[in-house]
């Protein structure tokens, strides 16, 4: 097959036109940036011999995955989200502000406005035959300090891994809140144990995976932006340790330290001692 039957030069200047460069107006980062990924797109065709038919197959593929609102699904399923993580954990540490707990991808789920509360809330709206899942956790500040009136924004799943405003109807805001902690930086939460998220079967995303021989399912898992103010936003998530799908997460969002322990206890009265059954709001 032929390849390469475009001179470099004649692609670099090309790819200099279509973004403006020849030109005086428009932003210089926006030329910047299409002029770039243009080489660079044209670089890829010409080394690959890509076919009109491949090429307009891959259009139409990411015309069909915006109209079906789905680009916010495809970029973490080809590690992109977790690549733009991997950067800013590079660009900190550099910066000397490395430390603290890891961040992973916040995915295409979250909504904003979930219902405030203060130090403790029960997510799950009592419909949700899940099991009983408690969870609390304490926020610092970096030099150790913990941190009273911070914004712990929690999301996730249900017990068949949808997330309330996607899929099929659930109340609103149902396994979503925002826990704010109190004077020893503490919060706790009671909700039921989510599934781990699947692409829908027959997405565009799904499809595509499937086509290169990949699933579309990540492990259980729970979604956090913490934030203060005068400090940097946290977004991250936990897993749930013993899903099959731990370490094969099609997002790509698993970090080691992200797998805390998980306790299951049969006995209420245990539950009682640990002073986590009394009623949520
Ligand atoms: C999710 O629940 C999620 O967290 C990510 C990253 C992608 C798809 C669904
Ligand atoms: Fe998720």
């Amino acid at each position: 097959m032929p390849a390469n039957l475009i001179n470099r030069t004649i692609i670099k200047e090309l790819a200099a036109k279509a973004a403006g460069l020849d030109q005086d107006g428009g932003g210089a980062r926006l030329k910047q940036v299409v002029n770039r990924l243009l080489n660079d797109l044209m670089v890829a065709i010409d080394d690959l011999d890509i076919s009109m038919d491949e090429f307009w197959a891959g259009v139409g593929y990411l015309g069909e995955a915006a109209k079906a609102n789905e680009l916010g699904l495809i970029v973490p399923g080809l590690a992109l989200e977790h690549f733009l993580d991997l950067r800013l954990d590079e660009a900190e540490r550099r910066a000397g502000l490395a430390g603290g707990t890891a961040r992973t991808i916040e995915g295409p789920l979250y909504v904003a406005g979930a219902p405030l509360a203060r130090g403790e809330a029960r997510l799950d709206d009592g419909t949700d035959e899940g099991e009983i899942l408690f969870m609390e956790g304490q926020v610092f500040d970096m030099a150790g300090n913990p941190v009273a009136g911070a914004i712990v924004d929690v999301w996730h799943a249900n017990s068949f891994g949808f997330y309330s405003f996607f899929g099929p109807p659930q109340s609103s805001y149902n396994l979503r809140r925002r826990i704010e902690t109190d004077r020893d930086g503490r919060y706790r939460f009671r909700s039921i144990m989510p599934s781990g998220y699947g692409c829908p079967p027959g997405s565009n995303t799904e499809t595509l995976l499937a086509r290169m021989g990949r699933h579309g399912q990540r492990p259980a898992h729970i979604h956090f932006f913490v934030t203060a103010p005068g400090y940097r936003q946290l977004t991250t998530q936990i897993n749930i340790d013993g899903d099959k799908y731990l370490h094969d997460d099609f997002a790509f969002g698993t970090r080691d330290d992200l797998i805390p322990p998980v306790e299951r206890v049969s006995d209420a009265a245990e539950i009682h001692k640990a002073g986590l059954n009394k009623p949520f709001v």
